[in-house]
């Protein structure tokens, strides 16, 4: 790793704002005091089989208790070993013979048309959706899918992606939920690595009054070879296709079938598979250093608990509540925070289907005042695009149902964190500001609303049983107030079981940096008082708009342009997304750098990974600055792209005229 990011980590903002809870939010809070937190916070670090233990025991339905709590041989975790389980009779056949039955489990929001029509709107209580999963339990059943089998579920934000994968659940099968955003090259490449049997998708979805083709990205997929000739995608057995957009399809015989045809031949009685503690649950694709996405596993009654436990004590839960986080189900926040944390709880989940800004910039506001949203989690992106959008959009609405505010995906910058309690939160709702990673399932790092003050900027102090460190090169804590990556000292219940199909990776990249610890690939800094400032990736990974981008990955989709030599991609700092990407492209000799080709490039990029991934600029350049041992100088990259002069040691640099001809290149 370069060791000049981890020296930058100390150089950020120190921020001196502290808001304590109030005496009235500790009083009614499930935590009370920092005293308490404190409390339990030591028990589950110096007792933590005897934590989880009570936890799993008093939060938890089990067909079958445990015989070990824990099982830890590094790298390799197993919890509740023994013990089984099934994560949507959790979710919903326990909330059956209570009150909670008749009570809304699922609140959906539909986009609005283009032609202004108001959105949909459709709400499931327990019952119904038990009733829902329990019938497409069955249809999946039907065309084949066994326990252990893999699904991809490739669907828009509508309430048949959370029966998706509670059915999924149901019957033991892992699902791998690939985000409507993706291209259908991503779709074929999650089919060949997860080996899945079936596909669950949507004749379209809807985004900003626009059809997003869903089921025709994914008939491309089933067409996509390998470098080989092979079919990446033939492990796949059967389609079933929602109808959503009415959008016109192509339905194969005998591999297609039409969701609402198939859920009528079914009845609703479905008895959930008794599913091992460990039993895989679902595979979510994200980001890492290399080009490769990687398979991130989780399994059932570690995530379930981690989930559970963090809905209820982050979010300060209460039974009246109307939970709305904003992610899209595509991404770990939805799995964790739109459908199985709020469920596991019997809490009401909204989910919405469309993009804040359409068809006007309130769309958000006019949302929590229809539905009197109680607690609101989104992203810092998202923020300051509400901040720039400006304050006459939220000063509309009626948003004094709110009590509580979250946010995730990236360390939100103090001005953004004001505006937030300010404006959105009247000055009157606590902020949490939630750190986690895919591969860490639940929240990690995050105050607890009614015994932890906040700083803005800070995600705080650790949730129970999290024993985050921040260390050197060798691994060595360092002093308050100094930068250094972020590690995590113990195993932790919902922590990622391995990357699917590659325990080699899994090891070198978690658990080979730090030794005897699980390495985040984050930079933090610890204050004086114990508090983390998260400052972002130390590798190769850049944090767009909340989204997490391997620049490796982009650079390959590059590079496999017919037109493109080399290239190399960077983040510079943008106002609105966190960061930018900025892609450095030599061309192919003969090959004209015009301006239509950026275009081109861009829409290539999109085709090969996804819109999220499209290059902000992309700079032709003769050369790329490199060593003697031909490393690209990405230090020097990042100088240029944020506009800045070079500074730093240059003397290792091959040819020294590339850097003058690179900061020349026109924008
Ligand atoms: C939940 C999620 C994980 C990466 C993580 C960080 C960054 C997330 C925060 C944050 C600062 C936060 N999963 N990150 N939350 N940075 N403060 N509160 O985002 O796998 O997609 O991304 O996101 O860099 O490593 S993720």
């Amino acid at each position: 790793m370069d060791k000049s990011k981890v020296a930058n980590i100390t150089s950020v903002l120190q921020e001196q704002r502290v808001f304590p809870p109030t005496k009235e939010l500790s009083r009614q809070a499930h935590i009370k005091s920092l005293a308490e937190y404190r409390a339990l916070y030591s028990e589950s670090i110096r007792s933590p089989e005897r934590f989880w233990a009570r936890q799993a025991k008093t939060e938890l339905v089990w067909f079958k208790p445990w015989s070990k709590v824990l099982q830890w041989k590094l790298p390799i975790a197993k919890w509740f070993v023994g013990g089984k389980l099934n994560v949507s009779h959790n979710c919903l056949d326990r909330h059956l013979d209570t009150p909670i039955a008749n009570k809304a489990a699922l609140i959906w929001e539909g986009e609005p048309a283009a032609d202004g029509k108001p959105g949909e709107e459709r709400v499931f209580t327990y019952r119904q959706l038990h009733r829902e999963v329990c019938r497409f339990a069955n249809v999946l059943k039907k065309h084949g899918l066994q326990k252990g089998d893999r699904a991809i579920i490739y669907l828009p934000m509508v309430p048949e992606a959370a029966i998706a994968m509670l059915a999924c659940a149901r019957i033991g099968a892992v699902h791998s939920v690939v985000f409507g955003g993706f291209s259908a090259q991503s779709v074929a490449d999650r089919i060949a690595d997860s080996q899945a049997r079936m596909v669950i998708t949507a004749d379209g979805g809807f985004r900003r009054g626009a059809v997003v083709p869903l089921k025709r990205n994914v008939d491309e997929a089933l067409t996509i070879k390998d470098a080989n000739g092979h079919l990446l995608a033939k492990s796949i057995e059967r389609v079933i296709v929602l109808r959503r957009a009415q959008n016109e399809i192509q339905m194969e015989t005998g591999r297609d079938f039409w969701w609402h045809e198939e859920i009528g031949k079914v009845d609703a009685a479905s008895a959930p598979e008794k599913m091992d503690s460990e039993a895989p649950l679902f595979i979510l694709y994200t980001s890492g250093s290399t080009g490769k996405p990687k398979g991130i596993l989780h399994t059932t009654a570690g995530y379930l608990l981690g989930v559970k436990l963090t809905m209820k004590y982050v979010f300060d839960l209460k039974e009246t509540d109307v939970f709305w986080c904003t992610a899209d189900v595509g991404w770990v926040t939805g799995h964790s925070y739109v459908v199985y944390g709020p469920l596991a709880n019997g809490g009401t989940s909204l989910m919405y289907e469309g993009a804040p800004n359409w068809p006007e910039p309130d769309r958000f506001w006019h949302i929590v005042s229809k539905y009197r949203v109680n607690v609101l989690y989104t992203a810092p992106t998202a923020i300051r695009a509400f901040m720039k959008w400006g304050v006459d959009w939220p000063k509309r609405h009626d948003l004094s149902s709110l009590r509580l505010l979250g946010t995730v995906g990236e360390p939100i910058n103090p001005e953004a964190w004001i505006w937030y309690h300010e404006i959105i939160g009247g000055k009157r709702c606590p902020i949490v500001d939630t750190w986690w990673q895919t591969e860490t399932g639940a929240i990690m790092i995050t105050p607890l609303p009614g015994a932890i003050p906040t700083k803005p900027g800070s995600a705080t102090l650790p949730f129970f049983g999290v024993l985050p460190e921040v260390v050197d090169e060798a691994g060595v804590v360092v002093p308050r107030n100094s930068g250094g990556k972020l590690a995590i000292r113990k195993p932790w219940p919902s922590m990622l079981r391995g990357i699917w199909g590659d325990p080699q990776r899994y090891k070198e990249i978690y658990w080979s940096e730090i030794k005897g610890s699980y390495f985040t690939g984050d930079g933090a800094r610890q204050d004086k008082d114990g508090y983390f400032w998260i400052v972002g990736r130390i590798d190769d990974v850049l944090n767009v708009a909340g989204h997490r981008i391997g620049t490796a990955e982009v650079e390959s989709a590059l590079v496999s342009n017919q037109k493109v030599a080399e290239a190399a991609v960077v983040g510079r700092p943008d106002d609105l997304k966190g960061q930018a990407l900025v892609a450095f492209v030599t061309l192919k000799t003969g090959v004209p750098a015009e301006a239509s080709l950026r275009e081109e490039l861009r829409n290539h990029v999109s085709k090969e990974i996804g819109p999220v991934a499209k290059p902000d600029d992309i700079r032709f350049a003769e050369a790329l600055p490199k060593t003697r041992s031909g490393k690209i100088m990405r230090r020097l990259l990042k100088q240029i792209a944020a506009g800045g002069e070079i500074k730093g040691d240059t003397t290792t640099l091959e040819d020294f005229s590339v850097l003058a001809r690179l900061s020349a290149v026109e924008e």
